[in-house]
């Protein structure tokens, strides 16, 4: 019995080390400018991209407000990391353009124009 009662204490002790080393890894939050992303085919694509990169939690894309919203380690990846993510997929992420390489393989619904040109034509 009592060597029970001591793996049990060694057990809590072991999940309430984990549980510490969890919590001091903090996730940030970043919303990412995707602005030529257009459609739930893009939005798709991207979440599919972000959501499978080490160290990303979550990414909820907001076609209409032309968001995504990354929930991350910052220990892990980061937010460059994820801009350059999104570039290859073929989307322009905040400042950085669409990667060209990326932005050929798009289907021709999803290409709206490379980096800010259709946002400025919507102006
Ligand atoms: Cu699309």
């Amino acid at each position: 019995m009592k060597l029970k009662a001591a793996r049990m204490m060694g057990l809590t002790a072991l999940v309430g080390l984990l549980a510490l080393g969890c919590g001091q890894t903090k996730a940030e939050t970043a919303d990412v400018s995707i602005n030529t992303a257009v459609c739930n085919l893009c939005a798709n694509r991207i979440e599919t991209a972000v959501g499978a990169m080490e160290g990303v939690n979550k990414v909820q894309v907001d076609i209409e407000n032309h968001l995504a919203h990354v929930t991350f380690h910052s220990a892990r990846t980061s937010l460059a990391a994820i801009e350059t993510m999104i570039s290859e997929v073929g989307y322009s992420a905040n400042d950085k353009p669409a990667d060209p390489m990326g932005y050929a393989k798009l289907p021709g619904c999803c290409k709206v124009g490379r980096g800010q040109e259709k946002v400025n034509m919507e102006l």
